[in-house]
């Protein structure tokens, strides 16, 4: 039985997925992407609804495989949309079509179960010695301009060029075919940071004062319940300069008015390999932040 106890395999969410959908038809969509990974899996996400018209919300989690937290906090607050009797959560739920992609990078995923757990990228060969290219370097927005490597070994390896990998074709390809998705969320791991674009320059966006002041009212949400401490800000002056971000692309490239990048759990002391009895805490604090965060984003939409 899913729960959220334990860190889940790549079969288990998926099939969670698709259980989901027969569980809540009228509710629950499977989105399987058009395009596979390189080791030809599918990307599932599933897309909620309660009614019709609703503005959109993409969440965008375990772009990089070893980051497990992100995928189980997304599958969490997911469950939550469909099942909480909270007020505010049904609100969230059902005010707005969720897009929930829980494992955009699923080659990584398992190969940080099966063989590496400390595995970032994707696995494409664009080298005979290493493998895979960092998905969160690859989309075609400052490419290769800041905090990316040419070096096919290195973790942060860009690509040989943008959108290069499946999996962020599959993903950009998608979102472009979706109309009225006033706000974009991608999880990372770990650090405890709520970032908005860009990560190439801290020039500031248009909506930057908006999107700066919703995010520590978030963050400050977020502190209430467990104490947990979150710093807030452009993503180069927050964590480092780093360029071909999902999030950067999303904001330079659609309509997507707000696009921000959580950097979850924790601060390093379990750092990627957060234990088990932390995801609901993490998942709970999460969720009621993004209550806010949605809400006051799309007030300034
Ligand atoms: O380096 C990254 O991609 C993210 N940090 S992580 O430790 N999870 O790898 C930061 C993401 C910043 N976002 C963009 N550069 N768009
Ligand atoms: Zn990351």
């Amino acid at each position: 039985n899913f729960g959220w106890t334990s860190y889940h395999t790549l079969t288990e969410i998926n099939n969670w997925l698709a259980s989901l959908a027969t569980e809540y038809p009228k509710i629950v969509t499977v989105i399987d992407l058009e395009q596979k990974t390189t080791e030809g899996r599918i990307i599932r996400g599933v897309k909620v609804s309660y009614k019709e018209g609703n503005p959109g919300v993409f969440l965008e989690t375990n772009i990089h495989a070893r980051e497990w937290i992100t995928g189980a906090v997304s599958t969490y607050i997911l469950n939550q949309f469909l099942t909480s009797q909270n007020a505010e959560i049904r609100a969230l739920a059902e005010n707005f079509d969720w897009y929930i992609f829980p494992q955009v990078n699923p080659d990584g995923y398992v190969y940080s179960h099966t063989s590496n757990r400390m595995w970032r990228k994707t696995r494409s060969k664009t080298n005979i010695l290493c493998y895979g290219v960092d998905p969160n370097r690859n989309w075609d927005h400052a490419w290769m301009v800041a905090g990316a490597s040419s070096s096919p070994c290195s973790d942060s390896f860009a690509g040989p060029k943008p959108f290069s990998e499946s999996e962020t074709q599959a993903l950009s390809n998608f979102y472009r075919t979706l109309k009225n998705i006033p706000i974009y969320i991608s999880f990372h791991s770990y650090s405890q940071l709520l970032m908005i674009p860009f990560g190439n320059t801290t020039d500031r966006l248009s909506n930057y004062d908006d999107a700066v002041q919703i995010a520590k009212n978030a963050a400050a949400k977020l502190k209430e319940r467990y104490g947990t401490s979150y710093k807030v800000g452009n993503i180069a002056e927050t964590i480092y300069k780093a360029s071909g971000g999902s999030i950067d692309w999303i904001k330079d490239a659609t309509d997507t008015v707000f696009s921000y990048v959580y950097e979850l759990r924790d601060t390093g002391r379990y750092g990627f390999n957060l234990p088990p009895d932390q995801i609901i805490p993490t998942a709970e604090e999460t969720l009621d932040s993004l209550i806010v965060l949605v809400n006051e984003s799309y007030e300034k939409v």
